[in-house]
């Protein structure tokens, strides 16, 4: 403790005596903590206002896009498209600002935090469900696709694309693995690598598996091999005992730090999410030219993600709690159209880690160890998205599949949702790959890109929902064993909600 107490933040008031024994996330005032019931109905007003402000950025963004794109017969240039973008990109740089530090900061000090035994069993529980759910919406994605077969009758309409892309299936998964093991830090928070051939100089050879593979820098966080080494980094500080404190304390203090920010941010989501969907509105085709031809396809996909998203994971939420999945995840609303907004569930992190805790009183112990690891492992909807795309290419090109090949398909669409964080510029390498698995030919992902930005948003909404319930699962499963571990319950209400409120 004297270690501790050094360096820790609350040195001043801990050698006063004030605190001898600080157990919580953050630096707080224990007079301050019981909220009054004004108080408390007062947060809630605001919390719902907020959501209901970013459900109408949306609608807002609809309409403002319609309107802007009837209002001028021609294109509008990409210079008036990025404008239109501004505040919606403003907003995803500063959500995107916050992932680096909290990630990081949340895995060192959830799993620090509990002892190694306790967070191996939440890790496997999380880990089991992800494999359940993401196993049972490939498996949703395959039975729909095979009974709809979007794909019928469409090869007419179909023109060739030369364009091609070399990608290996195995190449890309030895990338996956060793990306998740990095040489040096400080270059993992910029860039993944990759694998690539390339013809040696004074070599004409095109038979590319005679040229010499080389190692290729590739822009983009690798977040799997930051959030590998939190994760060591973690238990490492949890076994070290009181030596690890001072390390862990100042995760604990960047951790509530980054989620104060993300109150901050928040607030702006209304706004950013008008400016990003009626941005990409405007930009778009008429919606008959992209949907028309893709029309089935798309509704399959979507059918299939409500299904799963709002169906089969709630059911197993309740089976398993016996609580109000809807009422749950309508606490995630705010989450859930920022996922809707930005497409991506990197940027929505914060915002569900916050919504998690301050909404449905899930314990931080839980949310920042099973979220940052679900939000990089866990997509539920992009793994059902890539079995639909695969098969519906396989019917569009007449290529009857067999069992065993869907199979196949099912087990690349989940190996492909995993990875997909480890690959980079995944979006179409791992649909590349499940391709492979039936031999199409890579090109024919053009086929469905018309439709795709549309579909991420939804994918994203699914795959946000599914890393929430998962939270929810496992902090109900892991509730014994939690509340035996020494913890303050004042931290749900974290030091962002008293900040804001004193503000
Ligand atoms: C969708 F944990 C975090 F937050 F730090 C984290 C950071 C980065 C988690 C994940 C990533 C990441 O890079 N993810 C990633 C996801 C990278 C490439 C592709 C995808 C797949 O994205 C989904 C999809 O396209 O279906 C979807 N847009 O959930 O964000």
């Amino acid at each position: 403790m004297e270690v501790a107490s050094e360096l820790s933040p609350l040195s001043g008031q801990e050698a006063q005596g004030k605190i001898v024994e600080r157990t919580s996330y953050y630096p707080q005032e224990p007079n301050k903590r019981p909220k009054t019931r004004k108080e408390k109905v007062k947060s809630c007003l605001r919390h719902n206002a907020l959501t209901m402000l970013t459900v109408g950025g949306v609608v807002g963004g609809v309409i403002l896009g319609i309107i802007l794109k009837n209002s001028k017969s021609e294109k509008y240039t990409p210079r008036e498209i990025m404008y239109i973008n501004y505040f919606g990109d403003l907003f995803l740089r500063m959500l995107k600002s916050l992932i680096l530090p909290l990630i990081i900061s949340s895995l060192v000090s959830a799993i620090g935090s509990l002892d190694l035994s306790l967070s191996g069993k939440i890790g496997a529980r999380a880990i089991v469900y992800y494999m359940v759910t993401t196993i049972s919406a490939v498996i949703l994605g395959i039975i729909l696709v095979i009974s709809i077969r979007p794909g019928d009758g469409k090869s007419g309409q179909v023109e060739e694309q030369k364009e091609t892309q070399n990608v290996s299936t195995v190449d890309t998964l030895m990338d996956l693995v060793r990306n998740m093991f990095p040489p040096n830090l400080v270059q993992a928070c910029i860039s993944q690598m990759r694998t690539e051939p390339e013809r040696p100089k004074n070599m004409t050879d095109e038979n590319m598996d005679h040229w010499k593979l080389v190692e290729k820098d590739i822009p983009g966080m690798n977040i799997l091999g930051l959030v590998v080494f939190a994760t060591v980094l973690g238990i490492t500080l949890g076994k070290m005992g009181q030596e690890g404190k001072p390390l862990l304390s100042f995760f604990e203090s960047l951790s509530g730090a980054m989620m104060i920010i993300t109150n901050w941010v928040i607030w702006l989501s209304p706004l950013g999410v008008l400016s990003l969907v009626a941005s990409k509105i405007t930009e778009m085709k008429s919606l008959d030219e992209v949907v028309g031809q893709l029309g089935m396809y798309f509704m399959t996909v979507l059918i299939g993600l409500c299904i799963h998203g709002f169906v089969v994971l709630p059911s197993l939420y309740f089976l398993l709690t016996k609580k109000n999945p809807y009422r749950y995840i309508s606490n995630m609303a705010q989450a859930l159209v920022t996922a809707f907004g930005t497409s991506s569930s990197s940027a929505t992190l914060p915002i569900a880690i916050s919504c998690l805790e301050e909404n449905n009183g899930i314990d931080p112990r839980v949310t920042r160890f099973v979220l940052p690891i679900g939000a990089t492992i866990n997509m539920d909807g992009t793994a059902l998205y890539e079995a639909v795309a695969a098969i519906f290419i396989s019917q569009v090109r007449k290529v009857p599949l067999s069992f065993g090949q869907l199979v196949a398909v099912s087990i690349t669409a989940t190996a492909a949702s995993i990875g997909a964080a480890g690959i980079p510029q995944a979006g179409l390498v791992t649909m590349v790959m499940v391709l492979d698995t039936v031999r199409l030919p890579a090109n024919d992902v053009f086929l469905i890109v018309a439709v795709d930005w549309l579909l991420d948003r939804c994918r994203t909404t699914v795959n946000v929902v599914g890393d929430a319930l998962g939270a929810g699962i496992v902090n109900h499963l892991s509730k014994n064993e939690l509340s035996t571990m020494p913890h303050h319950h004042a931290q749900s209400q974290n030091g962002a909600d008293r900040l804001t409120t004193s503000i």
